[in-house]
């Protein structure tokens, strides 16, 4: 990074103390951004660097229910609304109990450049709680819901702010949410939040289609070197909605996923993992990937202390959360014959593995452009709701796998016109960062 870079990285870390995450996220762009300033100086002239590092607004607050056994619990709730120079705030909600500020911030950071590449009118925000859904019954988590709905939806809006979900909500609590913002604002705004039910404005492959949509910047990286997917091996981290749906469209690719995890470890199927059981266990059940290893015959939990990324396969792609994947278990993936990486969850590999894997030459896609599928179908649902309208499953995976193709190319396309040729990394973070950039400074000093 040149000097300007290091300068106005410091002021944001002197700014955002204690915010590890956050500091990674901005840090890992800017190192893109040198020959960026260099080419268009009025970005430096307009301090766009500076305004796209500020959230435009950060809002905490606090999140009273009461649990099963009448006891009042406290939590506390965040929605940091990031950039709205391409449109409305979008980004999901986390509830994780490792959930603080600079988790928050890092997401949003990532979620404006994503959003940006999709090319659709989405701007960037993120949002979230520190409370932990695991254990806790429905009623629980209804009436933590609509608590946490109750502050947030006086700065929601469809062309305000539209949430959706992330780690620990998913269908159920986007149900909750909803109806507490319906029954508020006593207006059926469907536009307002994404990942609605089928039978409630709802799109068709929004629940798939950010495992379905890093399998297809995957088979697309492939294609850029003249191969394909077919055949090869793969481990996939994490066992929910993205993990799960990329080890569905991987099969269909012929890539055989003999691996994937969750918090309490990981298991290893070499008959190739079964999609159906895995979402019975984890879905339905929402059990323990134990209950998976318990009823396949070949499969076995990772023992103590082992990682899914000991496993030699082909193809690695992270789907839980950020940093699970370091330089230590990159080098294993290494030396144990990998080819491609795909970042399904957000900035999961750390600095010093992206390090190894450009190293290696190991066809390497970056979250914000991999992950990018998600967010791009939840715009997908916006137009639906708002021409009150709904796609068939083959229309919208269409628009899907176009989009995502689209953004393939965008990255490589920058990458070669910067002089990186296959630096996807370099390529997504130029190509998200000067659309807002552009759009920044169009929209004046506000
Ligand atoms: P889910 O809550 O559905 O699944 C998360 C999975 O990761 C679970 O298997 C969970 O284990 C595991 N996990 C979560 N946190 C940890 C942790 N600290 N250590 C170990 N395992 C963990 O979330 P999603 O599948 O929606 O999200 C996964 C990743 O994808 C996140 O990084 C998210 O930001 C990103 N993402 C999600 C999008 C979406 O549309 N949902 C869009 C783009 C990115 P357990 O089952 O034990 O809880
Ligand atoms: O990280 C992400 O892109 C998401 N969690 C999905 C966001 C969205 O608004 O669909």
């Amino acid at each position: 990074m040149d000097e300007q870079l290091e300068r106005t990285y410091d002021v944001v870390v002197r700014r955002n103390p204690g915010e590890a995450e956050f500091h990674q996220a901005v840090r890992e762009v800017f190192e893109s951004l040198e020959p960026v300033l260099l080419r268009n100086p009025h970005y430096t002239e307009g301090a766009v660097l500076e305004r796209i590092c500020e959230p435009e607004r950060q809002i905490i607050f606090r999140v009273p229910w009461v649990d099963d056994d009448g006891r009042p619990q406290i939590n506390r709730g965040f929605r940091v609304q990031y950039n709205s120079a391409l449109g409305p705030y979008k980004g999901g909600v986390r509830f994780h109990p490792s959930v603080y500020l600079g988790i928050v911030k890092f997401l949003g950071f990532e979620q404006i450049f994503k959003n940006s590449l999709t090319g659709l009118p989405i701007g960037g925000a993120k949002g979230g709680a520190d409370f932990d859904p695991r254990g806790r019954s429905e009623g629980e988590v209804m009436r933590f819901c609509q608590s946490f709905m109750t502050e947030l939806y006086r700065h929601l809006g469809e062309y305000t702010d539209v949430p959706a979900g992330d780690i620990g909500v998913g269908g159920r609590e986007i149900g909750y949410l909803f109806g507490q913002y319906k029954r508020l604002t006593n207006r059926y705004e469907s536009g307002v939040i994404t990942g609605k039910g089928l039978t409630w404005g709802g799109s068709l492959v929004r629940t798939e289609a950010t495992g379905y949509g890093a399998v297809f910047f995957a088979a697309e990286m492939a294609k850029a070197r003249g191969t394909s997917l077919d055949g090869l091996t793969a481990s996939v981290s994490g066992s929910g909605n993205v993990a799960i749906h990329a080890i569905e469209k991987f099969a269909q690719y012929g890539t055989k996923v003999v691996a994937c995890s969750d918090s309490s470890g990981f298991v290893h199927d070499e008959d190739g993992i079964d999609v159906d059981l895995l979402k019975q266990v984890k879905l339905i059940e929402r059990a323990r990937l134990t209950e998976y290893a318990a009823r396949r015959p070949n499969a076995r939990m990772g023992d103590e202390g082992a990682s899914i990324w000991d496993i030699p396969v082909q193809v690695a792609a992270p789907c839980a959360t950020q940093n699970e994947l370091d330089t230590q278990h990159a080098e294993n993936l290494v030396k144990n014959g990998l080819k491609f990486v795909v970042e399904g969850a957000n900035m999961p590999a750390t600095p010093g593995a992206i390090e190894v894997f450009s190293k290696a030459g190991i066809g390497f896609g970056p979250g914000k452009a991999a992950n990018a599928g998600g967010v791009a179908t939840s715009a997908l649902e916006m137009q639906q709701n708002a021409s009150r309208d709904s796609w068939s499953f083959e229309y919208t995976e269409e628009r899907l796998q176009d989009i995502i193709e689209g953004i393939h190319e965008t990255c490589l396309e920058t990458a070669d016109e910067y002089g990186e040729p296959g630096n996807y990394v370099l390529g997504a973070n130029i190509a998200g960062f000067t659309k807002v950039a552009d759009a920044v400074i169009a929209l004046g000093v506000i």
